[in-house]
C-alpha cells in the first residue's frame, strides 16, 4: 500500500538494525512483544507542555506547530520510530478561552500528506481538520477562527482518508482545552501538571525489535488494533506524584479501538464532573467509568483522607483485551478537606420537540456470502446504513439552524458483534436514550463520541448551527473509520 510506504520504509531500515525479527510481514503473535515489560512505576508522569501563546498580550490565541518524525525508548536499548508534534510522541497543550480569535500554523514535516482535526470543536468547516483539508508533505496549515464553546477537555489529531489510525497510532494527538469564565470560577482543582493533570491514555503492540506493530490484517481492522502495554502520556507505568487534597485527573481514551473501564485499586468514589463537551449540571459518583477510544471525562478524586506517602494505583482494563495498573499516584503531603462542588453549570435539555428531521443510521458488520468455510474474515465489511465513505458523495443534507434527532443503531449480526461508536464533527450532541432508557448521569452532558454496544439503538439530538459546510459522521475505532465506517454531512443554508 502505497501509503504506509514511509513508515514502512523507515522501519524495515530500523529492524534491520535490530534485532532482526522485525519484519513487518510478521502479523498475529509472531515476532510480538507479549511480556509485560514497563517502566515498573519508576519514571515520573510526563505533563505535556501547554504550548506557547505567541500573542503575549494574550488578546488572540496564536501558536506554531510542528508535526514531525522522531523515536522513542520504550524499552531499554530500542528505538521506536514515532510521530509527534513539536517533539517525538503525542504533543503539547493547546489552551484556549472561549470568544478568542484562535490561529496556528501547522507545519508538515512529513514526509506524507496528513491533517490536524479539531476533535470536539464546533468549528468551521473549512477549519476542521477532517479529510477534506489536507496538509500537503512540506506544507503549513493555516486555520483562523473564533473559538464559540464552553469549557471543555477536546483533544486535536490527524484525520486524513486512510491514513488516521496509523498516524495516531505513531503518537500523533494531544488536547485542546476550552476555558471560560464558569471553568475559572469553580471552586475545582485548576492548576494545570500540579492538581488539574491530562491523562492520554493509549495501548500499543511493539516488535520485539522494539518497533509498532500498527499491521493491518483483516482481523485487525476488523477488530481494531488493541495493545498489550499501555501508555500514559507516552510513557508506561509512571508515578504521579500530588500534593494530597482534592485532583482532577481530565482522562482521554486516546487509544486505536480500545474500550477501556477505568478505576483505582481501592475501589474508591470519585465524580465525574464532565463529558466531552463540558461539565456536567452537578458531579456524578462512579466507582469506575468506561470510556471508548476518543471520549473524555473530567473526574475528581480525593486524596484529602490519605496519608502521607499513600500510593494509589489507577487501573485499566480493556473491554476485549487485558488489564493493566496504568499508573500510580503517590500522595506526598497533606491538605485539609475540600467539599465537593455540588453545582458546575446549567445545561439547556434540548427538547425533543424541537427536532424536525429524525435520521436513522445502521452501523454494520457484516458478511459478503458463506462459503464452505462459513463468515470469514475475508468477507466481512464495516458500513454505514451500507455504505463505505466516497469523500465524492454527501451522504446527508442537514439545514443550518435546525434540531435533528439521530437513531444509531449497531447491527450487528450473529458470531460479528463487534462495538462501535459514532462520532459527529462540528456538534456537541445530547444523548436522549441507550435501548429506550435514559442514559446514567455521566452521559447526561454534552458528548461528541457515543459508544454503541451490538444490538444497542442510541438516540441523540443536536442542533446545527453558525456554519455550513462538509462534516464528518464516523466510528472513533479508527481501523473501522480508514476502513470507510464513515460518512459526509452537509450543513446547508
Ligand atoms: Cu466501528
Amino acid at each position: 500500500m502505497k501509503r504506509r510506504t514511509f513508515l514502512k520504509s523507515g522501519l524495515a531500515a530500523l529492524a534491520l538494525a535490530g534485532a532482526g525479527t522485525g519484519s513487518l510481514s510478521l502479523l498475529g503473535k509472531n515476532g510480538l512483544v507479549t511480556s509485560a515489560e514497563a517502566g515498573g512505576f519508576s519514571d515520573p508522569l510526563p505533563i505535556p507542555p501547554l504550548l506557547t501563546n505567541l500573542d503575549v498580550s494574550g488578546e488572540t490565541a496564536s501558536f506554531t506547530m510542528d508535526v514531525q518524525q522522531g523515536k522513542m525508548n520504550f524499552f531499554p536499548g530500542t528505538h521506536t520510530a514515532t510521530l509527534g508534534y513539536n517533539g517525538n510522541f503525542l504533543g503539547p497543550t493547546i489552551r484556549v478561552r472561549n470568544g478568542q480569535q484562535f490561529r496556528i500554523n501547522v507545519h508538515n514535516r512529513l514526509p506524507e500528506v496528513t491533517t490536524l482535526h479539531w476533535h470536539g470543536l464546533h468549528v468551521p468547516a473549512q477549519w476542521d481538520g477532517g479529510p477534506r483539508q489536507p496538509i500537503p508533505a512540506g506544507t503549513t496549515w493555516s486555520p483562523d477562527f473564533t473559538i464559540n464553546q464552553e469549557a471543555a477537555t477536546l483533544w486535536y489529531h490527524p484525520h486524513a482518508m486512510g491514513l488516521t489510525g496509523e498516524q495516531v497510532y505513531y503518537g500523533l494527538a494531544g488536547l485542546f482545552l476550552i476555558e471560560d469564565d464558569i471553568s475559572d470560577n469553580l471552586d475545582i482543582p485548576k492548576t494545570y501538571g500540579v492538581d488539574d493533570i491530562p491523562l492520554v491514555i493509549q495501548d500499543r503492540r511493539f516488535f520485539e525489535n522494539g518497533q509498532f506493530a500498527y499491521a493491518q490484517n483483516m482481523h485487525d481492522v476488523m477488530n481494531g488494533v488493541i495493545g498489550n502495554h499501555l501508555l500514559v502520556n507516552g510513557v508506561m507505568q509512571p508515578t504521579l506524584t500530588i500534593p494530597g487534597g482534592q485532583v482532577r485527573l481530565r482522562l482521554l481514551n486516546g487509544s486505536n479501538s480500545s474500550i477501556y473501564k477505568i478505576a483505582f485499586d481501592d475501589q474508591r468514589t470519585f465524580h465525574v464532573i464532565a463529558s466531552d463537551g463540558g461539565f456536567l449540571e452537578h458531579p456524578a459518583p462512579m466507582n469506575s467509568i468506561i470510556l471508548s477510544a476518543g471520549e473524555r471525562a473530567e473526574i475528581i478524586v480525593d486524596f484529602s483522607k490519605e496519608s502521607q506517602y499513600a500510593v494509589i494505583s489507577l487501573l485499566v482494563e480493556q473491554m476485549r483485551g487485558s488489564s493493566f495498573e496504568a499508573m500510580r499516584i503517590a500522595v506526598n503531603g497533606t491538605t485539609g478537606v475540600t467539599p465537593m462542588v455540588q453545582d458546575l453549570r446549567t445545561i439547556e435539555k434540548i427538547p425533543e420537540s424541537e427536532a424536525t428531521k429524525v435520521r436513522e443510521f445502521i452501523m454494520e458488520t457484516m458478511s459478503m456470502g458463506r462459503g464452505r468455510m462459513g463468515m470469514g474474515m475475508m468477507g466481512r465489511r464495516l458500513t454505514i446504513n451500507g455504505k463505505k465513505m466516497d469523500i465524492n458523495r454527501i451522504d446527508e443534507l442537514v439545514q443550518l439552524g435546525s434540531t435533528e434527532i439521530w437513531e444509531v443503531t449497531n447491527r450487528s449480526a450473529m458470531m460479528m458483534s463487534m462495538p462501535h461508536s459514532m462520532h459527529l464533527h462540528d456538534v456537541q450532541f445530547q444523548i436522549l436514550s441507550r435501548n429506550g432508557r435514559t442514559p446514567p448521569a455521566h452521559e447526561q452532558g454534552r458528548k461528541d463520541t457515543v459508544l454503541i454496544m451490538p444490538g444497542e439503538t442510541v438516540r441523540i439530538i443536536s442542533r446545527f448551527r453558525d456554519y455550513t459546510g462538509v462534516y464528518m459522521y464516523h466510528c472513533h475505532l479508527l481501523e473501522h473509520e480508514d476502513d470507510g465506517m464513515m460518512g459526509q454531512f452537509e450543513v446547508i443554508s
